[in-house]
């Protein structure tokens, strides 16, 4: 095994990667006394090139602060909480939850997969394994309150398997809705990464790729582009509508491509034909000739793409705005060809060949499991995040009254904080596996204390779509974890072998009575990649796998009739709504726009004493907005929306466009001596959602800002 040596009482320098987002930067830890000293970023990292970030660099805050949780927790009779073995909550939660099967039936269990949970290769798999042993069909993930568009948009457009043009070679590339910079979000594939994200735009643009950034404010990502369109917050589908006529009209598009894998180019081409650059004008607020220059430029790059993150996919028509930019890359053939290098990324996990056809739509979410909220139905297997309120909270057969949260924070991520503290409340069983009391734990009638990332062996398996070229590392446990804590795949595990469920891992049934290690899973997860575990345990800075020489293969002759479609009815008569939509004010004059920050990951980071700067969540306007107002850089306000209201402070910012407040999501806490700033969630869940994946409005959200009376009561 590739242990460097015993953690303990010395001080050492150990390698690893960081695990709170998917860039996973290489780093070296100096360890004393168990203790974190310090984090720096691995020069040696093929990948991450010595890049850490803020967040990545308080590691030793977030494995060793005073609020690490070491112990599991029981909710007592007067709603605090007590240490309890691990062992003991297992046996009790098994023995609850077999109960709440028995009178209600094992949709009344439900599994909530939060944005932690993916970045330890075991958990997701084991969490599904435990949760797939219980016979429901109540599963969430956070996927479906964020870019799910991407899942509606290929299953109605159908998928292209030959693969995508990478960004490593690419003439132009296009960001929408996504600042890298800040995120790391917005690579090359849905949901990819940009790691080290100014050294790699910049190197990008030195060899001479055009940046093109949509976003409505002048964002760091912004600040390093060839063209910067910053359109109204909401209106991102008709600027691509408009994108797309200028190209078609121009004949700019790949004809070749198009005849080849198009069923309904023609289709697409009228329901775009009203979409003029004035339109596009009136409706975003982007000048004609800004239009038509960036649709020239992205069109008459040879190669590159658009790629788009949550500005995009939560708007109020995400699931058109992100059909329309899927278009535009097929429309102009930003994919690979027979005979190209495959864009093959797979090192720990089975390759699949790539091929130049078509998997044509198949819709299958019409077909899924319904949900008894709003008729709405399964897509890709999980229920969506937007309606896990309601599924708790509306009576009658098949509600959902126990849930497991692994590695997530419902009550601070989820739409309509009011209703979803609410319905958490109301749950007759809450767990929550988090090292932390975060909101969602606080509710909880248990809290699974986890090993933090670098008290657990992994490897990147999961991880390895997401980089720029096929690489694949392991680290062991760096550090020794708490004693009353567990892994996280761990406890899934107890649980299934506590209830008498087949635990099922990577094609077989693994023994209860005989739990595997870590790296027995770790190894058994690789069995069909290129790379065996025990080659990639040898590599401490990780393992460079290597194109391994794959091409784009033929065509198989049974797909020869499949065709993408680009423009079927349902996306036909979105288009239509959104260009007849017209602004209402109703009181709500400026627009709500969601952001990230580099000193937190969702709600990880904002505890870190001195982590955020000034500790809150300030909502910013510019300055020519704060005059109108009647407002002063830091004065109290009232941000206000139809759904609720939070009390904060405002900042005069020049890159946020007017009409404009950007806030950040996953502020906020439900102890009330913490000042962690506000949760924005207080004021969605009014706006509407989108068929389809019931996703709910989280950015371009109607608001007033106001001067903030004295007698306004602190938001929640
Ligand atoms: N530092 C840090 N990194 C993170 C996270 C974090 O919290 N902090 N979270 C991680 C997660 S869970 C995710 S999903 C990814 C998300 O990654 P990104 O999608 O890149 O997230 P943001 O940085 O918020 O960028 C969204 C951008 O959309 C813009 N925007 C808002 N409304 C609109 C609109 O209507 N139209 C357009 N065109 N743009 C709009 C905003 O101004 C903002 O610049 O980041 C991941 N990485
Ligand atoms: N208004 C608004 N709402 C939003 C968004 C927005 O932009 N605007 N963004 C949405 C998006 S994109 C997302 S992804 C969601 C985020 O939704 P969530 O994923 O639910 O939120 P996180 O804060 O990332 O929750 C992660 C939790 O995992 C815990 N954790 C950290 N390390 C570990 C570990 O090793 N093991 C375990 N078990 N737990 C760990 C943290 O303490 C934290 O409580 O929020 C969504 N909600
Ligand atoms: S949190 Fe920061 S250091 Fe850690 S992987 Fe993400 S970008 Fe890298
Ligand atoms: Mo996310």
């Amino acid at each position: 095994m590739a242990a460097l040596g015993e953690t303990g009482t010395s001080a050492r320098r150990r390698v690893s990667y960081c695990r709170l987002c998917a860039s996973s930067c290489g780093v070296l830890l100096d360890i004393e006394d168990g203790r974190i000293t310090r984090v720096l970023g691995d020069a040696r990292h093929p990948i991450s090139g010595g890049y850490t970030c803020p967040k990545g660099r308080r590691a030793g805050d977030l494995a060793h602060g005073t609020d690490r949780l070491t112990s599991s927790l029981r909710r007592t009779g007067t709603g605090d909480h007590t240490p309890v073995p691990v062992a003991v909550a297992v046996d009790e939660i098994a023995q609850r939850l077999r109960g709440i099967v028995e009178r209600h039936g094992p949709d009344a269990v439900a599994l909530f997969m939060g944005t932690q949970q993916n970045f330890a290769a075991l958990t997701p798999m084991l969490a599904r394994a435990w949760f797939r042993g219980t016979g429901s069909h109540k599963l969430f993930s956070t996927m479906t309150i964020d870019q799910s568009a991407k899942w509606v948009v290929a299953e109605r457009m159908g998928s292209y398997l030959g693969g995508r043009q990478r960004f490593e070679d690419a003439d132009v590339w296009l960001l929408a809705g996504t600042n890298p910079v800040v995120s790391g979000n917005g690579g090359d594939g849905d949901g990819a990464v940009v790691h080290n994200p100014s050294v790699t735009l910049r190197a990008a643009r030195a060899r001479g790729l055009q940046l093109i950034v949509v976003d409505p404010r002048r964002t760091e990502t912004a600040a390093l582009a060839d063209l910067h369109l910053a359109p109204r917050p909401g209106t991102d589908a008709v600027l691509f509508a408009g994108l797309l006529r200028t190209i078609l009209r121009e004949q700019r598009h790949d004809a070749e491509f198009c005849a080849r894998y198009v069923a309904d180019l023609s289709e697409l081409d009228t329901a775009v034909a009203p979409v003029t650059p004035a339109v596009v004008r009136a409706i975003c607020g982007v000048p004609e000739t800004q239009l038509v220059t960036a649709a020239r430029v992205f069109a008459d790059g040879k190669r590159g793409m658009a790629t788009t993150g949550t500005g995009l996919c939560m708007g109020p028509h995400s699931n058109l705005a992100e059909h329309l930019v899927a278009a535009l890359n097929v429309v102009c053939g930003r994919y690979l060809r027979e005979g190209e290098r495959a864009d093959d990324r797979a090192v720990l996990t089975r390759p699949v060949p790539a091929r130049p056809e078509v998997v044509p739509p198949v819709r299958s979410y019409e077909h899924g499991f319904r949900s008894r909220i709003g008729s709405v139905r399964a897509i890709r297997g999980e229920l969506p995040s937007g309606i896990l309120a309601d599924e708790i909270l509306a009576p009658g057969p098949g509600r959902v009254r126990a849930l497991i949260v692994s590695g997530g924070n419902p009550a601070a991520a989820l739409p309509g904080r009011a209703k979803t503290l609410r319905a958490l409340r109301s749950l007759d069983l809450l767990v929550c596996v988090d090292p932390r009391l975060s909101d969602t734990a606080r509710l909880a009638d248990y809290v699974i204390a986890p090993t933090t990332m670098y008290e657990r062996a992994d490897h990147t398996a999961i991880m390895e779509p997401f980089f720029p070229r096929p690489f694949a590392q392991y680290t062991p446990a760096v550090l020794d974890p708490p004693p009353g804590t567990i892994d996280d795949w761990r406890f899934f595990f107890d649980l299934a072998a506590a209830s008498g469920q087949p635990v099922k891992f990577a094609g077989r049934i693994l023994d209860p009575d005989r739990p595997p290690t870590a790296d027995e899973l770790l190894a058994m997860m690789t069995e069909r990649g290129r790379v065996p575990f025990g080659e990639l345990v040898t590599a401490p800075h990780g393992y460079p796998a290597g194109t391994g020489g794959a091409v784009v293969g033929p065509p198989d002759p049974a797909a020869a009739g499949h065709r993408l479609r680009l423009m079927p009815g349902d996306v036909r008569a979105e288009l239509r709504a959104a260009l007849s939509e017209r602004t209402v004010e109703n009181g709500f004059p400026l627009r709500l726009t969601v952001r990230r920050i580099r000193e937190a990951v969702n709600s990880t980071g904002i505890q870190v004493p001195g982590l955020v700067p000034g500790q809150g969540n300030p909502a910013a306007l510019h300055p020519d907005d704060l005059t109108a107002y009647g407002l002063v850089d830091g004065a109290v306000v009232t941000v206000r929306s139809a759904a609720g209201r939070v009390r904060t402070t405002v900042r005069a910012d020049d890159t946020v466009a007017p009409g404009t407040v950007t806030m950040t999501h996953c502020f906020g806490s439900l102890d009330p001596g913490a000042e962690l700033g506000v949760n924005v969630n207080a004021l969605t869940g009014a706006a509407g959602v989108q068929t389809i994946n019931a996703m709910p409005t989280l950015t371009a959200v109607p608001v007033a800002v106001e001067p903030a009376p004295r007698t306004t009561p602190e938001a929640i």
